[in-house]
């Protein structure tokens, strides 16, 4: 069995949000057509308490800043997605109804999530795998944003999981914080085995 994934098409990491994605908006009119074409497709919420260990303001400093936390490197960013806001919502216009469920990730104050499975201590799962793995669901296509982050680190947790992975690379948008780390994640990942395609493949 076969699953989209859409990885956090939520306002605030589009042109008009907090944490804007370039370009992130160019993706959204081909994604209605796109979960057309799949029988189970699933979305990912960032879903932050407004005390989020990602937040810059938490820490007196700026975004694009970094702090240790236990002995990981934190990227601090801009407030985004802090739950019940209009910019945690997915984006206006697709169809929710063909959503089969959503997971939402990075609700602990203290760890970010970037991946739909894990967080990233790689302590507490958000119920994905299990899901997919109740329902046989072996294959994955992911779209979304950003590419060098939430994208990345779902396809390499789903890798490590064993999942047969497709990156739908022309529906993926990046941050690009420091320039090149879109074409980076993309090499990451395709060099760890994922296959990147375009939608019109699909
Ligand atoms: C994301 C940075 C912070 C993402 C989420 O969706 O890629 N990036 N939170
Ligand atoms: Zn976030």
């Amino acid at each position: 069995m076969t699953a989209l994934i859409l990885i956090d098409l939520q306002n605030d990491f589009m042109p008009w949000g907090a944490l804007p994605v370039k370009a992130g908006n160019e993706i959204l009119p081909f994604i209605n057509p796109l979960m057309d074409r799949f029988s189970h497709v699933f979305a990912t919420q960032d879903w932050h308490p407004e005390d989020h260990v990602s937040f810059a303001v938490n820490h007196g400093k700026r975004p694009g800043e970094t702090i240790e936390v236990h002995h990981e490197t934190q990227m601090l960013w801009p407030e985004h997605c802090v739950q019940d806001t209009l910019g945690a919502d997915l984006v206006p216009g697709i169809n929710k109804e063909k959503i089969e469920k959503i997971f939402t990730k990075g609700i602990d104050s203290q760890v970010d999530s970037y991946s739909a499975f894990f967080d990233n201590a790689k302590k507490k799962e958000t119920g994905l795998h299990q899901y997919l793995q109740k329902r046989n669901i072996k294959e994955l296509y992911f779209a979304g944003v950003a590419t060098d982050y939430c994208v990345k680190y779902s396809v390499l947790d789903a890798l490590e999981l064993g999942y047969k992975v497709f990156v739908i690379q022309d529906l993926c948008r990046g941050v690009d914080l420091h320039s090149g780390d879109v074409k980076r994640a993309l090499d990451e990942m395709k060099s760890k085995g994922a296959k990147l395609i375009l939608a019109k493949a699909i």
